[in-house]
């Protein structure tokens, strides 16, 4: 069923949440523009088939327009300003005023047809990674169609036969065109919307570009010494947190479209891995654990009941995976005394610093850095510097997150006497008058001893 409401009712829901509209020929389905990185809310579907929306981290989900029963997308390709984090910007190409694009949303059973329009200066496709499909609609350009050209418009149509977690990416100059950014999430829900069921789905696709301190565009060329890792092209502190109410059943869907792999860890939970890019895993194949490898070019989508109240870090434990650009040419110094070298080489060569020679922390350090660069590590967390950048967010679980709410609540404010503390010969009271064995629970009518303030993450540490 089509009418003429339902035209831009896709749209019309995110309208006032950065989205730009720009009406497109009279033919073609209206291709929206997203003009902030910050994670939208998911608007429910106006139309078709129900579903339960996911969130995309730090991006969002593309509307559409039903016509004759067919949904119908319109994405743009084109060169996009993102940015990276407070402080940074970066010159990428993506979809519809973003990088990566926005995520597309269809149930089990729709017929799909995507208008992809191409602004970029070369010729593109896009490839529809996991689908069951045409072959004529795979994407590789040369074998299964001919390139985008430029100002050109092409039509991809079929029906989304498996549920499950996908990825969209060109097929066409694939080292320039993924290096640059071009990349987007696919989530086919499943027919019965009570199947597979979670209280919050978050989605995002790892990236890694090589920006060089000082520069804005990557460097395409790249084949193994990227600089720069993100979700969702976005770099820690500039990743928002993952907001969620304590008992939800919390799903996290990740794609890796970088040229290697990251163990996703996640704190203070066991989860297990309920789907990968061939579809779910059967319940019997399960196990828990707290870090699963998502290698190039898959998908993982892991559960987990989020019971424990806080601020659980969630990161890459690649180490150098959750720092920024810059970590590669600094020397390892610890153990070495090095009074005063740091001075004399710091009139040599300005951006020089010691890489902690107590095995230790840059996150308070100070140091000069070029334009439009981030610190390696830096992020201001309740306690002082966090010290990480890169592939690190952070999962919030509270008691009082309401149901499809997905602010931010501030920092975890910890019951009296559950924080590590440093010893001085007795442990304090709070922590004496817990119950031996047990969690500290709060005393009735009592708040939280520790109280906190809230800080925002400073992106430009370091410029004078
Ligand atoms: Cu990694």
């Amino acid at each position: 069923m089509s009418s003429r409401r339902d035209f831009f009712t896709g749209a019309a829901a995110l309208v006032g949440a950065g989205l730009v509209s720009r009406a497109g020929a009279a033919t073609l389905p209206e291709a929206p523009v997203m003009t902030t990185a910050a994670t939208q809310p998911p608007p429910p579907p106006p139309n078709g088939r129900p579903y339960n929306p996911v969130v995309t981290l730090n991006g969002w989900s593309l509307p559409w327009r039903m016509n004759n029963g067919v949904k119908e997308f319109h994405l743009i390709a084109e060169p996009v300003v993102r940015e990276i984090a407070p402080g940074m910007k970066a010159n990428l190409w993506g979809y519809n005023g973003q990088s990566p694009g926005p995520t597309i949303e269809v149930v089990e059973g729709d017929r799909v047809r995507i208008f992809v329009t191409n602004k970029l200066p070369e010729h593109t496709s896009v490839h529809w990674h996991g689908q069951r499909l045409p072959n004529g609609m795979d994407g590789v350009t040369g074998l299964n169609q001919p390139g985008i050209q430029p100002g050109k418009t092409f039509v991809y149509e079929f029906v989304a036969r498996r549920p499950g977690t996908f990825m969209y990416h060109p097929h066409a100059d694939e080292m320039v065109q993924m290096a640059m950014g071009m990349m987007g999430f696919w989530v086919t829900h499943p027919k019965n919307p009570a199947h597979h069921r979670v209280d919050r789905d978050f989605v995002f696709l790892l990236n890694a570009y090589d920006i060089e301190p000082g520069s804005y565009t990557p460097r395409v060329n790249e084949m193994l010494d990227f600089n720069l890792w993100t979700f969702n092209s976005r770099a820690f502190p500039g990743i928002d947190t993952m907001n969620v109410r304590q008992n939800d059943r919390v799903r996290i869907r990740v794609g890796n479209l970088t040229m290697t792999n990251h163990p996703i860890h996640l704190h203070g939970h066991e989860f297990e891995v309920t789907g990968t890019d061939g579809g779910w895993t059967r319940p019997e194949s399960r196990w828990p654990e707290v870090t699963t490898d998502v290698a190039v070019g898959q998908m993982r989508a892991i559960e987990f009941i989020a019971d424990e109240p806080g601020d659980w870090a969630f990161h890459c434990h690649k180490s150098h995976h959750t720092m920024n650009a810059m970590g590669h040419d600094v020397p390892t110094l610890i153990g070495v005394d090095h009074r005063g070298v740091a001075e004399k080489i710091t009139k040599l060569v300005p951006d020089y610093m010691v890489m902690g020679d107590k095995g230790g922390s840059m996150g308070d350090m100070e140091m000069p850095l070029p334009e439009n660069t981030l610190p390696m590590m830096s992020g201001q967390g309740p306690f002082g510097g966090v010290e990480m950048g890169g592939m690190f967010t952070v999962l919030k679980v509270r008691k009082d997150q309401r149901a499809g709410d997905y602010k931010d609540p501030g920092w975890y404010k910890h019951a009296a006497g559950t924080v590590a503390y440093e010893w001085k010969g007795e442990p304090p009271a709070a922590v004496r008058s817990q119950p031996p064995g047990g969690q500290a629970m709060p005393a009735a009518g009592k708040g939280p001893e520790v109280e906190v303030t809230v800080r925002k993450p400073k992106g430009h540490q370091g410029h004078h």
